[in-house]
């Protein structure tokens, strides 16, 4: 059985999620999702996320696709993570193309097509100015 592991913040849930999730499953018959802390979050977007890790770990969970839900506490974990979960493949959206091949003598890393034109970015920029 082949594992599939990928990682994101999944806050305001949208469309965009839904595909890389759906995506991400397809290469495999389980799929762990690491769903970054309120903490990592606020390191990588100098902001902390509109819903809280407790609430973006329950939106997750709720997917028939997603088999396994952890909180990614850091990006360095990254190996350990894809060791503890025992992933054959770590899938991410092609904004971290080629962040992650550090890892590719564990698994096989695959970067998919972003969804154009959404994001939660432009999603809080629309919400503040309408
Ligand atoms: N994504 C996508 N299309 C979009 C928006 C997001 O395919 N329009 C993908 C991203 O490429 C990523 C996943 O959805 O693979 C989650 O995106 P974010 O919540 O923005 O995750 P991010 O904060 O980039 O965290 O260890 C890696 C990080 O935790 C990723």
């Amino acid at each position: 059985m082949k594992r599939v592991i990928t990682f994101g913040t999944f806050d305001v849930f949208h469309i965009g999620h839904i595909n890389i999730l759906e995506r991400a499953a397809q290469f495999g018959e389980h799929l762990v999702v690491g769903v970054s802390s309120d903490k990592l979050n606020f390191s990588k977007k100098n902001r902390y996320p509109i819903y809280n890790e407790k609430d973006r770990v329950r939106i997750i969970s709720s997917m028939r696709v997603v088999n396994e839900v952890f909180i990614e506490e850091s990006l360095e974990l990254k190996l350990e993570y894809i060791k503890k979960y025992r992933a054959d493949v770590l899938v991410m959206g092609d904004d971290w193309e080629g962040r992650f091949d550090w890892v590719k003598d564990t698994c096989n890393v695959i970067y998919l097509p972003r969804t154009p034109s959404i994001s939660t970015t432009e999603i809080i920029e629309v919400v503040k100015t309408t």
